[in-house]
């Protein structure tokens, strides 16, 4: 009999002796194998689109801290890159594309044209199946549309997603043409990500929080029940986690309408409001400061039980409220793995 992977069985609504756990950004720099590799890889793009290396870095982290997910290494941005934008991730500046231009018609961006240049992705998550240990599970992913548009608009990273928003809000039916296409690629991508052999879709939606309510309705929560629904049509089963970081209570409104299974909590979210408003509708994913990680001991310790305490009386899935940090200690993320491996609720 195959053993049972944790994270699956709970995302299922079933039962297990502990709760599952992963970290948002368990693979990247905080760990010195993955520096090592980076600097033979060349760019960052080179390192996700050759699959030796991103197989390789997909693993390091479960190879040290036996964690119940693997997460594909790939990026929120190759979506935008395979639709010919151009974009470099720059050391130290992070990730800088080639604006879009609103005034400009979208020529050029066709979502059936992704896979020439992602296909080097899923070899990566066909090589990663292949090496997974029993009972860890595959998880792949993709941006939420709002939240790769603003990249796509802003030219990078941005405070306050002035152009975006301008866009959205003066020209709603020119900006939803690009949402539109946006829909129509993480759809094919994640499709193409599940034959594969992910086992498990999250979409980031990082920025939703910059939305006030009605445009995080039309252009977060509608955009990711759309990609839900046409991705259960053809994959009734497949586990869907949502992560609007920064949400607040449409936190409630986004699994109630997009469906998902399992939301996942940012850092600002009270754990026990997550528990009373969420649990009842849908799985909590979360939600521990990854600056905790960062100091470590009994500060960080006793933050994960209170967590693990909040959320014990329905399904949960232990994770940070955002990602590891470059300066993460990897002993911090041992000390922890080793707590959530050993917690029981005294129930
Ligand atoms: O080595 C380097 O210099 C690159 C650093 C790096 C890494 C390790 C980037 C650039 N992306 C990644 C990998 C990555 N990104 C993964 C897979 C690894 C894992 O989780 O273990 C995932 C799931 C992402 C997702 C991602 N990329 C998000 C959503 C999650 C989040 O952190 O909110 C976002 C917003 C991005 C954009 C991006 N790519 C890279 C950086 C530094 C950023 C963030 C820029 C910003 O803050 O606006």
């Amino acid at each position: 009999m195959l053993q049972e992977k944790p994270l699956l069985t709970v995302l299922g609504g079933g039962k297990t002796k502990r709760v599952p756990f992963w970290f948002m950004r368990q693979a990247g720099r905080y760990l010195p194998e993955y520096r090592a590799l980076r600097k033979n890889a060349g760019s960052f793009l080179d390192l996700v689109y050759t699959p030796d290396f991103a197989v390789d870095v997909t693993l390091q982290p479960i190879r040290r801290f036996a964690m119940d997910a693997a997460i594909l290494f790939s990026d929120i941005l190759v979506i935008p890159h395979a639709l010919g934008q151009k974009v470099a991730f720059e050391e130290g500046r992070g990730p800088v594309l080639e604006a879009l231009d609103p005034a400009a018609p979208l020529k050029g961006l066709n979502a059936a044209d992704i896979h020439e240049t992602l296909s080097p992705v899923y070899e990566t998550l066909k090589g990663v199946s292949a090496e997974l240990p029993e009972g860890v599970a595959l998880i792949g992913f993709a941006g939420a549309p709002w939240t790769v548009a603003t990249y796509m608009v802003e030219g990078g990273s941005s405070a306050d997603h002035a152009k975006t928003k301008s866009w959205a809000y003066g020209d709603p039916e020119g900006f939803q043409t690009l949402i539109d296409i946006l829909v129509d690629a993480s759809v094919e991508y994640l499709l193409a990500q599940i034959d594969a052999g992910a086992e498990v879709i999250q979409l980031f939606d990082t920025w939703a929080g910059s939305l006030p309510e009605p445009a995080q309705r039309r252009w977060c929560i509608e955009p990711v029940k759309e990609i839900t629904s046409r991705l259960r049509q053809a994959h009734p089963e497949i586990p869907i986690i949502a992560f609007p970081r920064g949400a607040g209570p449409l936190y409630v409104d986004y699994a109630v309408e997009t469906g998902v299974n399992c939301m996942g909590i940012d850092t600002s979210l009270p754990a026990r409001w997550a528990a009373e408003n969420i649990q009842p509708i849908a799985g909590v994913q979360g939600n521990l400061d990854p600056r905790l990680l960062v100091v470590g001991g009994e500060a960080m310790k006793s933050e994960a039980r209170a967590i693990l305490e909040a959320l014990k009386g329905g399904v949960h899935i232990f994770n940070l409220g955002h990602g590891i940090t470059p300066e993460t200690p990897p002993e911090h993320v041992e000390e922890l793995s080793d707590l959530l491996r050993s917690w029981t609720s005294d129930e």
